[in-house]
């Protein structure tokens, strides 16, 4: 079901005590704050934080654990590696999948891509995939291109059961922490774009039902702005979900 949602992607930051007093001022902060429409929230720690912080988030609630990345394998000799099953046995319920910086500084792409996905929904997981062009890709008007084969390629191979647990999220590499930020008429014709594309691939039912995240320097100033856009459903927050001020502030911008 299409669900207004906000994941903070926290990358590789923050030490285990730090991590810990973020979400307990961000858990407090939201539950004293928040009265306006149904959001739901997944953060997303680094690996060897996530039972501690999963350990502070109210059960029941709209707060959910997500991770960064799995490997594509249930379990083996991949060292330093961390499984899907892994994950969902320390409580995970999301994972991010195909970050920009995980295709560009680890080449990940989507035939890889693709395989993660089914080892993540295999575990029980609700992947989170990431798709968005390059600056160079936009000024050669090929967005939409290039979009529509990440879907295809990584994603479209899902049958329709399992294309129920994802979310999708679009993610202009340009506004990745650059501070540039997508207007939010880019973003619309984007997401836009996108739930065309997967009413063609699934149907129109499971296109509407689907949650389709903006990310790319989303912060508490353009929150607003770009989640009042038909087809945004929320947001992927990067250096933003590192404020415990304005994380809270985007989770009350619907
Ligand atoms: C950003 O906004 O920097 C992100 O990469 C969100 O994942």
């Amino acid at each position: 079901m299409r669900k207004n949602i906000v994941a903070g992607n926290w990358k590789m930051n923050t030490t285990l005590q730090d991590g810990q007093a973020l979400i307990s001022e961000i858990v407090h902060m939201v539950q004293d704050e928040t009265t306006g429409p149904a959001v739901e929230v997944v953060v997303c720690p680094p690996f060897p934080f996530l039972p501690a912080i999963g350990k502070l988030l109210p059960e029941g609630g709209q707060f959910h654990l997500g991770a960064q990345n799995c490997h594509q394998k249930e379990s083996g000799a991949f060292t330093g590696e961390v499984s899907a099953k892994m994950l969902q046995s320390v409580g995970c319920e999301y994972v991010i999948l195909g970050h920009s910086e995980r295709r560009q500084y680890f080449r990940e792409d989507d035939e890889l891509l693709s395989q993660k996905l089914k080892a993540a929904l295999a575990a029980g997981l609700k992947p989170i995939f990431c798709v968005g062009e390059t600056l160079e890709i936009r000024e050669q008007d090929e967005t939409f291109n290039f979009i529509s084969k990440q879907l295809q390629d990584g994603l479209f191979h899902l049958s329709n059961e399992e294309f129920d647990q994802v979310t999708v999220a679009y993610e202009p590499i340009w506004a990745i922490g650059t501070g540039k930020t997508a207007t939010s008429q880019q973003a619309q014709e984007v997401h836009a774009f996108i739930r065309e594309q997967l009413a063609r691939a699934y149907d129109a039912k499971a296109a509407l039902n689907t949650s389709i995240l903006y990310g790319g320097s989303c912060n508490a100033q353009n929150a607003r702005e770009l989640f009042s856009q038909p087809d945004v459903d929320g947001g992927l927050i990067g250096g933003a979900a590192l404020k415990s001020r304005d994380f809270t502030d985007i989770i009350k911008s619907f």
